[in-house]
C-alpha cells in the first residue's frame, strides 16, 4: 500500500477502499498493466482510415504507415496534437474568463471588478486609454481586446511584447510567435492531417508556437482577468488536506478549473438563507472545500481550505462526508459517477462542455451564476440529512498553509511597502546566498508514488538554497507536507534560503495558484530580467522548471512554453516520443541550440534535482556569478 502514496490521509483511505472493495485509480491502473507500448513510445497513428498504423520500435519491418509515414513524423504529429490539446483547455478557460469580464462591465451575472487598479493596468498595457473612462467601459473594451486574441489571424499577440526583448527575437528568428491562440491550435491540427506537414521538427515549431499562444496568451489572460475580476491574491492562510471535511457541517466539494463558479458557490454557501436551511438539518455550517486548480483558485482568493489533489477525488467521496461534489472541467474523473454511487454523496456537472451519463446536470451560466450557485448550495444543504453516519471516515490530517503569492506581492515582499522591487531577490541570487529558483508543478499520476516526486525534488532543491515556486496539484502536495509554511524553511531550506525567509517572512515554497498561474512564473521572470544583474533573457537565468508526476495534456503544453521560453523543464516519465529517435534527440538536445531551453526526463526526483543543480551552477558559471555562499544541510529527504 505504501507505494501508492505518501500522504498518510491517502493511504487511510485507500486502506478503507481496499477494505470496503471500492475501486480507485490505482485498482484501475494495475488493471491496465502491461499499458500498450506503442502507445508508450508513440508510435501508434490513427489519423486517417488506412490505418490504424503502428511503426516497429526496434527497427524492424513496417517501418512505416500505409502511407510512408515513419515513426519521426508519427512521433512528433502524435505529440504536437497534445499540446493543441492542452492549450485548447487552458484558453478555453481564458475565454470564458473574458466573457466573464464582459458581463460584469455590463452589471450581469452577479460579478464585479474587485480590483480595478489591476484592470486599469492591464488596460494601459493593451494600450487602451483610460481617460474619463469608467471601470466598466475599460473592462467592457479590456474583455473585447481579450476575445480578440483568440481570432487573430495576423501579428503577435498582445502579451508578447511582455517577454525580454532577446527572447522575442529568438521567436521571430524562429518563425513561432504566436498569431492567435485558436489559430495556432487549428493549425497544429491542420499540420498533422493525413499528408501535410511531415517534416518532424517542423512540426514540432509548431507544437512550441502553439504552447506560447497558451502560456504568453490564454493561460496570461485567465490569470489577469481573473485577478481583475476575483481580485488580486494576497497571502493568505488556510488548511489542506481530506481532513478540512467536517463531520458536524455540509460539505461541498469544488472540483475542476475554472473559478467563475467557484467563486459563486463560496458567496452562496455564505448566504444567510443557505446557513438557516442547514441549521434546519442539524448542521453546525456549510463547508467548501476544493480539489484541484479550483480548489487552488478559491484557496488564493478566499483561504478556502483544499481537500486535496488530483488523486485524492475519489478518496474524498470514499470519506463519505461529502454531501456534495460539483465539478466544472478537466481533471474530473468519469470514475466519480461510479463511487458517488456508492454513498449518498451527490454529483453535478455544470459545464455543457463536460456531462456525465446518469449524472445529475445543472447548467451553469454566469448570466445566472448567482442563483445556480445558491441552487446548487441548497442541494448539498439537503443532502445533509441522508448522510450515514456509520460509512463516515475522514482522517484527521489537516495541514496549515499559506497560499496566493504573484508577481506583485512578491516585489512587495522582497522591496517592502515603500520600495517594491526585485531587488534583493536578485542580489540573493548574484552573491549565491539563493543558488537559483524552479518552478515545481503539474498533476499527479499513480504510475508514480503519489505526491513523492513533488515532495522529494522540492526538499533537495530547498536544502540546496534553491527557492521553489509551485502550482496545481503539486501545490497541494507541498502544502500537505507543511513546506507552504515559514517554519518550514528552518526544516527543509539551506542556510541561505533559510535567511532570505526568515528575513521576508515567506515560506521557502511559494504557491502561485492553479495550472493557468504558471503564466504568473513568467511575468515574474521578467520583472527578474528587467531588475538586471542576471542576464537579459530567461535561457541565462539560474532556473528550471520541473512537472514531477506529470499526466495531463496541459502538462505538456506549459512544457513546451516553458522550454519555448528559454527553461530547462524536467518531467518525471519520458513524453510518448521514445519510438523516434529523432524527435527525442530534437527535445531534449537540439532544441536547446534554437531555444535555450530543452526537456529533461528523469524519474527519479533526486536524480533529477542533482541535473538541476547543474544546470543550475552551470548557468551561475555562465553570468560569472559568486559561488553558491553555503554548502547544502547534510541531511537527505
Ligand atoms: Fe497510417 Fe499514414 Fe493514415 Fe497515419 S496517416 S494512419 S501512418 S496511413
Ligand atoms: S489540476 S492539470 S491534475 S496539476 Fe490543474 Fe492538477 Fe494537473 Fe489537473
Amino acid at each position: 500500500m505504501n507505494e501508492k502514496s505518501v500522504d498518510r490521509a491517502s493511504l487511510t483511505m485507500l486502506q478503507h477502499a481496499a477494505k470496503e472493495r471500492l475501486e480507485t485509480a490505482w485498482d484501475r491502473w494495475e488493471a491496465q498493466q502491461p499499458q500498450c507500448g506503442f502507445g508508450q513510445l508513440g508510435v501508434c497513428c490513427r489519423i486517417c482510415n488506412m490505418g490504424p498504423c503502428r511503426i516497429d520500435p526496434f527497427g524492424r519491418e513496417p517501418k512505416r504507415g500505409t502511407c510512408g509515414a515513419d515513426a519521426d513524423t508519427i512521433v512528433a504529429r502524435n505529440l504536437v496534437r497534445m499540446v493543441a490539446a492542452g492549450a485548447a483547455a487552458h484558453s478555453d478557460h481564458g475565454r470564458d474568463v473574458a466573457h466573464t469580464l464582459i458581463l460584469a462591465a455590463e452589471g450581469k451575472g452577479g460579478y464585479q471588478i474587485k480590483d480595478p487598479a489591476k484592470l486599469r493596468r492591464i488596460a494601459a498595457e493593451f494600450g487602451i486609454a483610460p481617460n474619463g473612462h469608467t471601470d466598466q467601459q475599460i473592462a467592457r473594451e479590456l474583455g473585447e481586446r481579450g476575445l480578440a486574441m483568440f481570432g487573430r489571424q495576423e501579428g503577435a499577440l498582445d502579451y508578447i511584447k511582455r517577454a525580454p526583448e532577446a527572447r522575442r527575437n529568438t521567436w521571430q528568428r524562429l518563425g513561432i510567435v504566436p498569431r492567435g491562440i485558436d489559430r495556432e491550435i487549428v493549425e497544429v491540427m491542420h499540420r498533422t492531417n493525413m499528408g501535410v506537414d511531415c517534416d518532424y521538427k517542423n512540426i514540432l515549431m509548431q507544437g512550441f508556437r502553439a504552447a506560447l499562444a497558451d502560456g504568453w496568451g490564454g493561460s496570461m489572460l485567465a490569470t489577469d482577468f481573473q485577478d481583475i475580476l476575483f481580485r488580486q491574491p494576497q497571502p493568505i492562510r488556510s488548511r489542506v488536506n481530506l481532513g478540512v471535511l467536517k463531520k458536524d457541517q455540509v460539505n461541498l466539494v469544488v472540483h475542476g478549473h475554472e473559478p467563475a463558479l467557484s467563486e459563486m458557490i463560496v458567496a452562496a454557501s455564505r448566504d444567510p438563507e443557505v446557513l438557516k436551511l442547514a441549521a434546519e438539518k442539524g448542521a453546525t455550517g456549510v463547508n467548501v472545500a476544493g480539489i484541484c486548480c479550483t480548489a487552488n483558485e478559491i484557496l488564493m482568493r478566499h483561504g478556502v481550505p483544499v481537500a486535496g489533489n488530483f488523486l485524492q477525488q475519489e478518496l474524498a467521496i470514499i470519506t463519505g462526508a461529502v454531501d456534495l461534489m460539483v465539478v466544472d472541467v478537466q481533471c474530473v474523473m468519469p470514475a466519480l459517477a461510479g463511487i458517488t454511487n456508492c454513498f449518498h454523496t451527490k454529483l453535478v456537472t455544470t459545464s455543457p462542455k463536460a456531462r456525465m451519463p446518469g449524472v445529475e446536470h445543472i447548467q451553469f451560466s454566469e448570466e445566472g451564476a448567482y442563483r445556480i450557485a445558491k441552487d446548487i448550495v441548497t442541494r448539498a444543504v439537503e443532502n445533509f440529512v441522508r448522510r450515514d453516519p456509520k460509512k463516515v471516515n475522514i482522517p484527521e490530517d489537516a495541514t496549515d498553509l499559506i497560499a496566493g503569492f504573484t508577481t506583485e506581492t512578491v516585489y512587495q515582499f522582497l522591496g517592502g511597502r515603500y520600495r517594491a522591487t526585485y531587488r534583493p531577490l536578485n542580489d540573493a541570487v548574484m552573491d549565491g546566498r539563493l543558488r537559483g529558483a524552479v518552478g515545481v508543478v503539474g498533476c499527479n499520476n499513480p504510475n508514480t508514488v503519489h505526491d513523492h516526486g513533488h515532495l522529494a525534488l522540492t526538499k533537495e532543491l530547498l536544502r540546496n538554497d534553491v527557492l521553489v515556486v509551485t502550482s496545481g496539484c503539486s501545490a497541494i502536495a507541498d502544502a500537505k507536507e507543511g513546506l507552504l509554511q515559514p517554519e518550514a524553511a528552518f526544516k527543509y531550506a539551506g542556510a541561505g534560503l533559510r535567511e532570505i525567509c526568515e528575513t521576508v517572512g515567506i515560506p521557502p515554497v511559494l504557491h502561485v495558484g492553479a495550472c493557468v498561474d504558471n503564466s504568473r512564473i513568467l511575468t515574474t521572470l521578467v520583472a527578474i530580467c528587467d531588475e538586471g544583474g542576471l542576464g537579459k533573457d530567461f535561457s541565462q537565468l539560474p532556473i528550471a522548471g520541473s512537472a514531477p508526476e506529470w499526466m495531463s495534456e496541459k502538462a505538456v503544453t506549459i512544457g513546451f512554453y516553458c522550454v519555448a521560453s528559454g527553461l530547462l523543464t524536467h518531467f518525471n516519465t519520458p513524453h510518448p516520443v521514445l519510438g523516434s529517435p529523432g524527435v527525442t534527440r530534437f527535445i531534449t538536445e537540439e532544441v536547446e541550440g534554437l531555444l535555450g531551453g530543452k526537456f529533461l526526463f528523469e524519474p527519479d526526483p533526486l536524480k533529477a534535482a542533482g541535473a538541476i543543480l547543474n544546470h543550475i551552477d552551470q548557468k551561475r558559471a555562465e553570468l560569472k556569478l559568486k559561488p553558491p555562499m553555503y554548502k547544502p544541510v547534510p541531511v537527505s529527504v
